[in-house]
């Protein structure tokens, strides 16, 4: 043990010798300015492309909260080796990077699609990465770029089916629902529940579902508002609705899809006054 510590001694006092020594008696340390010449930012815009042209324009708001990958290659290979998340603007930046090849990665978002590339004449107002990829790759970073920038928008979907309680029981089983029935979808404008302007018309297919896809939806912040309607009456045998024959549906980015607007139809009642007749009772 006393050996040991020593040789600890020793080292230490060795170390601390050589640390105290410059390494080159004389040469001054490179400025800052000198130091920053050779560093880089990228970044540094992620926007709702609300019109879907891949040009960034007045009204567009940045998109908050989106992780971007940075990969010092050409083609986001490997691991990352950094991240950064956009801020409540849109922005973000990877600063004081070495010069070299890099590439960022963007994440999907549920029913979001990223916006057309390279659309437009100015790199400054373009989105940057491919929409099949979702990155942008073969950066080559030699002074600051802060034109990487990317445009996405969420996609709306409205799906229901049209049901028949065929064997009067009360209750909607497989089976029942109902093909060749037509739905029409409005928009709600101003969302006060009543339609202002037909935009397409659905007909439930062999499995009695419908479907509005495709459908646009503003930035964060607002609502989209939809109004699905049942067009046929009877359905079948079914002559009576259950509930609503229209739904008004608002969708957001956050929310974009409604999977369950339903039509519900039940045999008409027969008014009680008519059952002794039917049924043969004096
Ligand atoms: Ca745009
Ligand atoms: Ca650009
Ligand atoms: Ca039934
Ligand atoms: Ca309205």
């Amino acid at each position: 043990m006393p050996r040991k510590g020593f040789v600890l001694a020793i080292v230490l006092v060795l170390a601390g010798a050589w640390v105290a020594v410059p390494p080159h008696p004389g040469a001054s340390r490179p400025g800052r300015a000198e130091q920053q010449g050779t560093f880089a930012d990228l970044g540094d815009f992620v926007w709702y492309d609300t019109n879907h042209n891949g040009i960034q324009e007045a009204g567009e708001p940045g998109v908050a909260w989106v992780t971007v990958n940075l990969y010092r290659n050409h083609d986001c290979a490997g691991a990352p080796s950094a991240a950064a998340d956009t801020d409540v603007a849109g922005a973000f930046m990877f600063t004081a990077l070495p010069p070299g090849a890099y590439c960022m990665r963007f994440p999907l978002r549920f029913q979001w699609v990223f916006s057309p590339q390279n659309q437009g004449l100015s790199e400054a107002l373009d989105s940057d990465a491919d929409p099949a990829t979702r990155i942008i790759r073969d950066i080559t970073l030699e002074t600051s770029n802060v034109d990487q920038d990317v445009g996405m928008y969420a996609v709306g979907a409205i799906l229901g089916s049209v049901w028949c309680d065929a064997d009067d029981n009360g209750a909607f089983e497989n089976g029942e629902q109902v093909a060749g029935i037509a739905i029409g979808l409005w928009r709600d404008a101003d969302c006060d529940l009543i339609p202002d302007f037909q935009l397409a018309t659905a007909t439930s297919n062999d499995q009695g579902v419908y479907a509005f896809p495709d459908l646009y939806i503003a930035p964060p912040g607002e609502v989209t508002c939809y109004v699905a309607a049942v067009a046929d009456n009877p359905v079948g045998i079914c002559t009576e609705t259950v509930g609503d024959d229209r739904h008004a549906i608002p969708l957001t980015p956050a929310s974009p899809l409604v999977w369950n607007a339903d039509f519900l139809f039940v045999p008409a009642d027969i008014p009680p006054i008519f059952l002794p007749l039917l049924c043969g009772g004096s």
